[in-house]
């Protein structure tokens, strides 16, 4: 199964360690398309890397269109990752976010109010994980 792990990249990296955690577990259910988004040092690979935001956003959408799946953290709220989900959600692949309730900004009613996205609400990785894995064996 491939999975499109999706998080915030320029929206702001305080959240990495919780997005690697969060890739580890997936790794066992499926191909990670997406693992530098749990990447500590993701912007120093993206400036070594010399991609153009062309070639950025366009491999992008291709491993997004390949996804059987997709799992966006979205407590850091970020303009990709409001784009990924939309581009899914009307794609109709399963898109599943997971948001931290103590975080300093609200969850977007775009995803909270939509019908086509299920939500967990958890504080540590750890709690998140049976909810993901049923989200995830519901679309194997
Ligand atoms: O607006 P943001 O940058 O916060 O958007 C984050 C989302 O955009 C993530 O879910 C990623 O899927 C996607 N994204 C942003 N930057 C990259 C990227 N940079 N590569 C792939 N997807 C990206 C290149 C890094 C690489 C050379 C290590």
């Amino acid at each position: 199964m491939d999975i499109f792990f999706s998080g915030s990249i320029r929206g702001g990296r305080s959240d990495v360690d919780i997005y690697a955690r969060l890739i580890d577990v997936l790794e066992d259910h499926g191909t990670v398309l997406t693992e530098h988004v749990g990447t500590e040092n993701v912007q120093e690979k993206e400036a070594e890397a010399g991609l153009t935001d062309d070639e950025i956003h366009d491999q992008d959408v291709a491993w997004l269109r390949q996804a059987d799946v997709v799992v966006a953290e979205v407590t850091t709220p970020s303009l990709g990752v409001g784009y990924e989900v939309g581009r899914a959600v009307a794609w109709e692949t399963p898109v599943h976010c997971l948001y931290r309730p103590d975080a300093d900004h609200d969850l977007s009613a775009m995803i909270r109010g939509n019908d086509a996205v299920s939500v967990t609400e958890y504080r540590d990785p750890t709690d998140a994980v049976p909810e993901l894995e049923a989200f995830l064996q519901a679309h194997r």
